[in-house]
Protein backbone atom coordinates (compact mmCIF):
# COMPACT_ATOMS: atom_id res chain seq x y z
CA UNK A 1 0.00 0.00 0.00
CA UNK A 2 0.97 3.75 -0.80
CA UNK A 3 2.50 5.86 2.17
CA UNK A 4 0.28 8.62 3.03
CA UNK A 5 1.46 11.79 2.18
CA UNK A 6 2.58 14.17 5.00
CA UNK A 7 3.60 18.08 4.76
CA UNK A 8 5.04 20.33 6.99
CA UNK A 9 5.47 24.39 6.86
CA UNK A 10 8.92 25.39 5.59
CA UNK A 11 9.65 27.27 8.78
CA UNK A 12 13.10 27.41 7.55
CA UNK A 13 12.62 29.16 4.41
CA UNK A 14 14.34 32.63 5.01
CA UNK A 15 13.62 35.43 2.73
CA UNK A 16 15.97 38.47 1.91
CA UNK A 17 15.46 41.74 0.67
CA UNK A 18 16.10 42.51 -2.85
CA UNK A 19 19.36 44.63 -2.23
CA UNK A 20 20.28 41.62 0.11
CA UNK A 21 20.40 39.01 -2.55
CA UNK A 22 22.23 41.16 -4.51
CA UNK A 23 24.88 41.21 -1.81
CA UNK A 24 24.52 37.35 -1.49
CA UNK A 25 24.45 36.48 -4.97
CA UNK A 26 27.06 38.15 -5.61
CA UNK A 27 29.17 37.47 -2.53
CA UNK A 28 28.28 33.69 -3.23
CA UNK A 29 29.58 33.56 -6.70
CA UNK A 30 32.77 35.76 -5.99
CA UNK A 31 33.61 32.73 -3.39
CA UNK A 32 32.78 29.86 -5.72
CA UNK A 33 35.00 31.52 -8.68
CA UNK A 34 37.41 31.04 -6.40
CA UNK A 35 37.25 27.28 -6.59
CA UNK A 36 40.12 25.71 -8.82
CA UNK A 37 40.86 21.48 -9.09
CA UNK A 38 44.14 21.14 -7.71
CA UNK A 39 46.35 18.42 -8.35
CA UNK A 40 48.97 18.72 -5.80
CA UNK A 41 47.96 17.93 -3.03
CA UNK A 42 49.58 18.42 0.78
CA UNK A 43 49.69 15.62 3.39
CA UNK A 44 48.55 17.79 6.10
CA UNK A 45 45.41 16.29 7.96
CA UNK A 46 41.55 17.26 7.89
CA UNK A 47 39.68 17.26 11.10
CA UNK A 48 37.38 14.33 10.56
CA UNK A 49 34.61 16.28 11.51
CA UNK A 50 35.08 19.09 8.21
CA UNK A 51 34.77 16.22 6.18
CA UNK A 52 31.34 14.90 7.95
CA UNK A 53 29.49 17.87 7.73
CA UNK A 54 30.63 18.40 4.43
CA UNK A 55 29.05 14.44 3.34
CA UNK A 56 26.11 15.73 5.36
CA UNK A 57 25.96 19.10 3.29
CA UNK A 58 26.12 16.72 0.27
CA UNK A 59 23.51 14.39 1.73
CA UNK A 60 20.93 17.97 1.61
CA UNK A 61 21.20 17.24 -2.16
CA UNK A 62 17.45 17.21 -4.04
CA UNK A 63 17.13 13.73 -6.09
CA UNK A 64 14.88 11.57 -7.43
CA UNK A 65 11.39 10.50 -5.03
CA UNK A 66 14.06 11.22 -2.21
CA UNK A 67 15.39 7.77 -2.64
CA UNK A 68 18.86 9.26 -1.99
CA UNK A 69 20.61 6.95 -4.30
CA UNK A 70 24.36 7.47 -3.31
CA UNK A 71 26.93 6.67 -1.26
CA UNK A 72 30.28 8.08 -0.06
CA UNK A 73 33.36 5.78 1.05
CA UNK A 74 35.59 7.97 2.55
CA UNK A 75 39.29 6.52 2.64
CA UNK A 76 42.06 7.78 5.48
CA UNK A 77 43.98 5.13 5.27
CA UNK A 78 47.49 4.74 3.55
CA UNK A 79 46.96 0.78 2.43
CA UNK A 80 43.80 1.35 0.88
CA UNK A 81 45.38 4.55 -0.81
CA UNK A 82 47.87 3.17 -2.44
CA UNK A 83 45.49 0.23 -3.84
CA UNK A 84 43.60 3.21 -5.22
CA UNK A 85 46.12 4.52 -6.83
CA UNK A 86 47.79 1.02 -8.55
CA UNK A 87 44.71 0.34 -9.75
CA UNK A 88 43.75 3.50 -11.30
CA UNK A 89 46.99 4.29 -12.74
CA UNK A 90 46.51 0.67 -14.59
CA UNK A 91 43.77 1.98 -16.25
CA UNK A 92 45.23 5.86 -16.79
CA UNK A 93 48.21 4.27 -18.37
CA UNK A 94 45.80 2.34 -21.15
CA UNK A 95 43.95 5.55 -21.48
CA UNK A 96 46.53 7.78 -22.18
CA UNK A 97 48.91 4.91 -24.02
CA UNK A 98 45.71 3.63 -26.51
CA UNK A 99 42.33 4.52 -25.32
CA UNK A 100 42.09 8.22 -25.57
CA UNK A 101 41.75 9.62 -29.06
CA UNK A 102 44.15 12.00 -30.07
CA UNK A 103 41.88 14.69 -29.95
CA UNK A 104 40.26 13.85 -26.11
CA UNK A 105 44.65 14.04 -25.94
CA UNK A 106 44.76 17.32 -27.24
CA UNK A 107 41.87 18.64 -25.30
CA UNK A 108 43.59 17.65 -21.86
CA UNK A 109 46.91 18.99 -23.17
CA UNK A 110 46.00 22.35 -20.78
CA UNK A 111 45.69 20.38 -17.93
CA UNK A 112 48.86 18.81 -18.06
CA UNK A 113 47.35 15.97 -16.68
CA UNK A 114 49.22 12.52 -17.59
CA UNK A 115 49.22 8.75 -15.84
CA UNK A 116 50.71 9.64 -12.92
CA UNK A 117 48.87 9.36 -9.89
CA UNK A 118 50.59 10.80 -6.62
CA UNK A 119 47.64 12.81 -5.06
CA UNK A 120 45.88 9.68 -4.63
CA UNK A 121 48.53 8.73 -1.91
CA UNK A 122 49.50 12.22 -1.18
CA UNK A 123 46.11 13.38 0.05
CA UNK A 124 44.50 13.11 2.87
CA UNK A 125 41.18 12.31 1.95
CA UNK A 126 40.07 10.06 -1.32
CA UNK A 127 35.83 10.47 -1.45
CA UNK A 128 34.89 7.69 -4.00
CA UNK A 129 31.04 8.74 -5.00
CA UNK A 130 29.08 5.18 -5.49
CA UNK A 131 25.87 5.69 -7.07
CA UNK A 132 22.93 3.18 -6.62
CA UNK A 133 20.92 1.93 -9.87
CA UNK A 134 18.68 0.24 -7.43
CA UNK A 135 18.39 0.13 -3.62
CA UNK A 136 18.14 -2.37 -1.35
CA UNK A 137 15.74 -3.44 1.45
CA UNK A 138 16.86 -5.22 4.48
CA UNK A 139 15.45 -8.55 3.65
CA UNK A 140 17.30 -7.71 0.13
CA UNK A 141 14.55 -6.99 -2.54
CA UNK A 142 15.31 -4.64 -4.96
CA UNK A 143 14.13 -1.00 -5.41
CA UNK A 144 14.13 1.40 -7.83
CA UNK A 145 15.50 4.32 -7.71
CA UNK A 146 14.74 7.31 -10.42
CA UNK A 147 17.42 9.94 -11.71
CA UNK A 148 20.00 8.41 -10.31
CA UNK A 149 23.08 10.10 -12.30
CA UNK A 150 20.90 13.91 -12.09
CA UNK A 151 20.74 13.04 -8.03
CA UNK A 152 24.18 12.02 -7.81
CA UNK A 153 25.75 14.53 -9.79
CA UNK A 154 23.76 16.66 -7.65
CA UNK A 155 25.05 15.69 -4.20
CA UNK A 156 28.44 15.82 -5.81
CA UNK A 157 28.55 18.90 -6.91
CA UNK A 158 27.17 20.06 -3.60
CA UNK A 159 30.00 18.17 -2.12
CA UNK A 160 32.79 19.97 -3.90
CA UNK A 161 30.94 23.12 -2.88
CA UNK A 162 30.94 22.61 0.51
CA UNK A 163 34.43 21.23 0.60
CA UNK A 164 35.39 24.40 -0.96
CA UNK A 165 33.50 27.09 1.48
CA UNK A 166 35.12 24.45 4.49
CA UNK A 167 38.60 25.86 2.71
CA UNK A 168 39.73 22.76 1.40
CA UNK A 169 41.03 21.72 -2.37
CA UNK A 170 39.44 18.56 -4.39
CA UNK A 171 40.40 17.29 -7.39
CA UNK A 172 37.67 15.10 -9.53
CA UNK A 173 39.07 11.91 -10.73
CA UNK A 174 37.48 10.19 -13.01
CA UNK A 175 39.78 7.09 -13.57
CA UNK A 176 37.90 4.94 -16.55
CA UNK A 177 36.68 2.41 -15.78
CA UNK A 178 36.23 2.47 -12.42
CA UNK A 179 35.17 -1.11 -11.21
CA UNK A 180 38.07 -1.50 -9.35
CA UNK A 181 36.87 0.63 -6.14
CA UNK A 182 33.88 -1.93 -5.71
CA UNK A 183 36.24 -4.29 -5.15
CA UNK A 184 39.15 -2.57 -3.44
CA UNK A 185 36.29 -0.73 -1.18
CA UNK A 186 34.08 -3.59 -0.78
CA UNK A 187 30.43 -2.14 -2.28
CA UNK A 188 27.76 -4.47 -3.95
CA UNK A 189 26.88 -4.72 -7.02
CA UNK A 190 24.15 -2.22 -6.53
CA UNK A 191 26.32 0.55 -6.29
CA UNK A 192 28.69 2.05 -9.43
CA UNK A 193 31.62 4.30 -8.75
CA UNK A 194 30.51 8.13 -10.27
CA UNK A 195 33.40 9.76 -9.25
CA UNK A 196 36.48 10.21 -6.93
CA UNK A 197 36.88 12.88 -5.17
CA UNK A 198 40.58 13.74 -4.00
CA UNK A 199 40.27 16.04 -1.48
CA UNK A 200 42.60 18.16 1.23
CA UNK A 201 45.04 21.03 1.21
CA UNK A 202 47.17 22.43 -1.64
CA UNK A 203 50.64 22.17 -1.32
CA UNK A 204 52.48 25.00 -0.63
CA UNK A 205 53.84 26.01 -4.27
CA UNK A 206 50.91 24.34 -6.16
CA UNK A 207 49.79 26.23 -9.47
CA UNK A 208 46.57 25.51 -11.45
CA UNK A 209 46.10 26.00 -15.25
CA UNK A 210 45.57 29.30 -16.24
CA UNK A 211 42.24 28.29 -17.73
CA UNK A 212 39.02 30.79 -17.64
CA UNK A 213 35.11 29.89 -17.44
CA UNK A 214 32.93 30.82 -20.04
CA UNK A 215 31.07 34.47 -19.81
CA UNK A 216 27.60 34.87 -19.07
CA UNK A 217 26.04 35.61 -22.24
CA UNK A 218 28.63 32.37 -23.66
CA UNK A 219 26.53 29.97 -20.93
CA UNK A 220 22.97 31.58 -20.28
CA UNK A 221 20.18 33.35 -22.76
CA UNK A 222 17.17 35.21 -20.80
CA UNK A 223 14.28 34.91 -23.46
N1 LIG B 1 40.74 10.33 -16.34
C1 LIG B 1 41.98 10.87 -16.85
C2 LIG B 1 41.80 11.80 -17.99
C3 LIG B 1 41.06 13.05 -17.77
C4 LIG B 1 39.89 13.27 -18.47
C5 LIG B 1 39.23 14.46 -18.36
I1 LIG B 1 37.59 14.77 -19.49
C6 LIG B 1 39.72 15.48 -17.53
O1 LIG B 1 39.05 16.71 -17.43
C7 LIG B 1 40.91 15.28 -16.82
C8 LIG B 1 41.55 14.05 -16.94
C9 LIG B 1 42.79 11.48 -15.71
O2 LIG B 1 42.26 11.66 -14.61
O3 LIG B 1 43.96 11.81 -15.91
Amino acid sequence: MATQKKFVPHSKYKKYSPPEMKKRARSFYEHLKKRRTVRDFSSRDVPREVIEDCLRAAGTAPNGANMQPWHFSVVQDPKLKKKIRTGAEKEEEKFYERRASDEWLEALAPLGTDKEKPFLEEAPYLITIFSQSYGLTESGEKVRNYYVKESVGIATGMLITALHNAGLVSLTHTPSPMGFLNDILDRPKNEKPFLLLVVGYPKEDAAVPDITKKPLDNIATFI
